[in-house]
């Protein structure tokens, strides 16, 4: 057994809930005329260039008192197969994408489909910044201090039908911008474009976000510029980049890891050190810029030790099944 280490800064799940309806209300009740404030995305987009400093954004309870990892690493270290496969090339090559103008397609099981200029996509939700530990599949670490809207805003404002479920996710799909996606490139065996997805109610959950910014900045290119998936109780996989598009199914999307390799990659994907991945232990993690490769690992948590907001999604499921 794994024993958790609480975390005094992480909010307790009633006050995860109770903020969350908090924030709601007083959105709804502002209404429209939140566009008008600061700090409301929206207005810094029409420049969004990668590293300009994003006013007015909000702290949140959403935070953890372990130390951040150091921006060179978190935006130098990266995975974007888009532009390579080294931890490096994303850093490297990632420059040629164009990040504005920038739209996403809404579509499928919504009452509100389109093609939304994200100006438009989450114009008048207050930024928030969102301090979380991430943990990849190939065993590292980082603390990341987001800069995003809560999904479930944005989800709200789509209206999703009663036939909704699941929500697909889609990257750019561009090789003239994203060198990894020109046939036979860097053979990762990764269909293009990227696509994750996540059931309706883990989108709607207060912990996941679509952030547009890090350390109180606009994403780095690297980082999956203008806007990207955080979701993290869940393998940094699912955080997918440079989103596109939204579709709202009745079916579970397959993802591009699980079409690539079903044996190792799952729809889900929660953080799990109970079950490793068929070549490698999912017990430990080394937390990047923490040491040297020779240090003691960390023990990884349950759900990346977001258990208590997010282990009553999955009453009652064999997560060795649903992995
Ligand atoms: N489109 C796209 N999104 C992606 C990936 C990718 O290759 N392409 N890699 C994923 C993986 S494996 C990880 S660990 C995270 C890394 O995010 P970061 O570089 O911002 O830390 O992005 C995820 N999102
Ligand atoms: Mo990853």
């Amino acid at each position: 057994m794994l024993i958790r280490i609480p975390d005094r800064n992480q909010p307790a799940p009633g006050e995860i809930t109770d903020r969350a309806v908090y924030d709601d209300r007083r959105r709804f009740l502002k209404g429209m005329g939140a566009l008008a404030l600061a700090g409301t995305a929206g207005g810094w987009l029409p420049a969004a260039e990668a590293g300009r400093k994003l006013e007015g954004v909000r702290r949140t309870a959403y935070r953890t008192d372990e130390k951040l990892t150091e921006h060179r690493h978190a935006t130098g270290y990266n995975n974007f197969y888009e532009f390579g496969t080294g931890k490096d090339d994303p850093a490297r090559y990632a420059h040629t994408l164009r990040t504005s103008p920038w739209s996403v397609q809404v579509d499928g099981e919504v009452n509100k489909p389109g093609r939304y200029p994200l100006e438009t996509l989450i114009k008048g939700l207050a930024l928030e910044e969102r301090i979380y530990r991430m943990r990849c599949v190939e065993a590292w670490s980082m603390v990341i201090p987001w800069v995003g809207v809560p999904l479930a805003a944005v989800i709200r404002r789509l209206q999703p039908n009663s036939h909704a479920r699941f929500v697909e996710f889609t990257t750019l799909h561009d090789p003239t911008q994203m060198p990894g996606q020109r046939s036979g490139f860097f053979g990762t065996g990764l269909r293009w474009p990227y696509v994750e997805g996540l059931r309706l109610d883990e989108a709607m959950h207060p912990l996941t976000i679509l952030a547009v910014g890090l350390y109180g900045e606009t994403l780095p290119n690297q980082n999956g510029a203008p806007l990207r998936l955080v979701v993290p109780w869940k393998y940094g996989f699912k955080g997918i980049k440079s989103i596109v598009r939204i579709r709202f199914a009745r079916s579970q999307p397959e993802s591009s890891w699980m079409h690539s390799a079903p044996g190792e990659y799952g729809f889900y994907a929660n953080v799990n050190p109970e079950v490793d991945h068929p070549r490698w232990s999912q017990a430990f993690e080394r937390r990047i810029g923490e040491g040297t490769v020779l240090s003691p690992r960390r023990r990884t948590l349950p759900f990346n030790g977001y258990a208590e907001q997010v282990a009553h999604l999955y009453r009652g499921m064999d997560l060795r099944r649903f992995y």
